[in-house]
């Protein structure tokens, strides 16, 4: 594939795919199913895959019989209209446990989250780390030629793109896009392997993060402890021996329309069984919270401020719903398990406390909604409360606005979002750990008179709009070209 049309060999292991069902192959004389992507960067990037006839490179189903080193499956999708290679790489019980469930999500998670107190190193958690590192890369060089492009997503792949840069030609360009924050030197210093994860990523000629702070502190751990790389801080780069590397912020977007298409297409029967399974009271004020059940996302801190305004507002009694939906996910890392029990135990008791036999303040689901529900949800909901200690992006920030149609909900959005930098001047800011500032700022928003509602909820879905998906898949790949460009022109001087 030419430059226009970049050949993508890209893995989808991002955070974002974690509470999408996994979209199933199965080879040799079983049938391929498919499930539609419902959103998020898979849509993003299946009709990319499919204009360029590229690969995209995945973690298949984990298969104790299959080790890493072992064959891998390569099909031809989608399967009525083929027209890329979807190649899954089998990982063994042992390296799920200890490539994903161990470093990534054990040290590297927290790590760039800044909860340095959860970082757990596990002996050979790293070692399975640099193998299936290695064996994507492997995977890579069968597929990747001269003019390629290879992109890769998220924290799971640091040492990658380095082992690709050593394996396929010169020309390869080779992409990757860092989800999640990145950390503050003080707080990388307990990184374990630290150095070697720097030089892994500066295998790449384009490193891509949601927003400046992120890219500004990444140029700062590498400006420290690789004293041998060359930083400019102007334009951006990192050189290090041949190579430079350049770090973007292009802040992720989601596909507003179809958000904004499913919140116009739900129907008032879907609606109402939505709200009877739940036992929603359709008249009330409703709050809306929706997550991962992670503990970065501050869900106890949430709860904690709507106990505090239900203090405050003996008359919002019976009148006010808090809807939190919490997807179970990473279950089997303690710190997880730990902060699913504890959430529960909240809800248990402010329910106990405030409420009485015809209404409980909070309605608490652990179920996966399909995006009709979720955006039948977000439509009906007056306000909603995002609230993350630390949060690399947050997408459900955008899926609230893209899908609040009538232009009256409220964003409570918390200072420590990467989309707090595109939507904070126009949400109501609130500091999850300010209890009392939480619970104001809930007040502040059903306190609003609707044109101000209108006015901020409309400017938020222009932002939201205007930097979706497409947006920064664009960006992502007009970075790509100019820093192919520049390497060809480089190469030929
Ligand atoms: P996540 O940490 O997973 O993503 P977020 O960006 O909010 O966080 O995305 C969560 C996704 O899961 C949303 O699309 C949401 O709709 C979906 N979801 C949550 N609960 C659900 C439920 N009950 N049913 C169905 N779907 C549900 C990581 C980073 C983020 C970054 C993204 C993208 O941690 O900071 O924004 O990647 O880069």
């Amino acid at each position: 594939a030419g430059s226009d049309r970049p050949a993508t060999t890209a893995d989808a292991a991002t955070g974002t795919d974690e509470t999408v069902p996994e979209s199933t192959d199965e080879t040799d004389t079983r049938p391929i199913t498919v499930d539609e992507p419902t959103g998020g960067l898979t849509a993003g990037l299946d009709p990319v895959l499919q204009q360029a006839a590229g690969t995209w490179i995945a973690w298949g189903d984990g298969d104790a019989d299959f080790d890493v080193t072992d064959e891998h499956d390569c099909v031809a999708v989608p399967p009525n209209d083929p027209s890329y290679t979807l190649q899954r790489i089998a990982l063994s019980d042992e390296a799920i446990d200890s490539y994903y469930y161990g470093f990534s999500n054990r040290v590297l998670w927290p790590l760039c989250h800044g909860f340095t107190d959860l970082v757990e190193t596990r002996s050979n958690d790293f070692e399975w780390y640099r193998t299936v590192n290695e064996r994507f890369a492997e995977a890579v060089r069968e597929h990747a030629t001269a003019d390629s492009v290879v992109w890769l997503q998220d924290y799971h792949f640091a040492l990658a793109s380095q082992m690709i840069r050593d394996r396929v030609p010169q020309s390869t360009t080779v992409a990757q896009f860092w989800h999640i924050p990145w950390p503050t030197s003080t707080t990388f210093q307990h990184c374990p392997a630290g150095r070697t994860l720097l030089e892994g990523l500066l295998g790449n000629d384009l490193l891509g993060f949601h927003v400046d702070r992120y890219a500004e502190r990444f140029l700062d751990c590498v400006h420290r402890y690789l004293p041998a790389a060359d930083v400019d801080w102007d334009r951006r780069t990192v050189t290090s021996g041949e190579q430079t590397t350049r770090v973007v912020a292009t802040p992720m977007g989601i596909d507003a329309e179809s958000y904004d298409q499913d919140a116009r297409s739900v129907s008032a029967s879907q609606r109402s069984s939505l709200f009877d399974r739940y036992d929603i009271a359709r008249e009330n004020v409703i709050g809306l919270g929706v997550d991962r059940l992670d503990y970065t996302k501050g869900i106890p801190e949430r709860l904690a401020a709507v106990e505090r305004f239900l203090e405050w507002n003996p008359s919002s009694h019976g009148e006010f719903t808090f809807v939190q939906t919490a997807t179970p996910s990473r279950t089997d890392i303690p710190a997880y398990e730990r902060y699913g029990e504890f959430v529960r135990s909240e809800v248990e008791r402010i329910n106990q406390r405030f409420g009485t036999q015809a209404w409980n303040p909070i309605v608490y689901t652990e179920d996966y909604l399909s995006a009709a529900e979720l955006c039948a949800l977000y439509r009906r909901a007056d306000l909603m409360i995002v609230s993350p200690l630390v949060d690399g992006m947050n997408l459900v920030a955008q899926e609230y606005v893209a899908s609040s149609v009538d232009g009256d909900g409220m964003l409570l959005l918390s200072q420590g979002t990467g989309a707090h930098e595109t939507l904070g001047s126009h949400a109501l800011t609130i500091d999850p750990t300010d209890t009392d500032g939480v619970a104001r700022q809930l007040e502040r928003a059903l306190s609003l008179s609707p044109a101000e509602r209108h006015l901020r909820m409309n400017t938020l879905r222009k932002r939201v709009f205007d930097g979706n998906l497409e947006w920064w898949m664009t960006a992502q790949f007009d970075w790509i070209r100019r820093v192919r460009n520049e390497t060809l022109r480089d190469d030929a001087t």
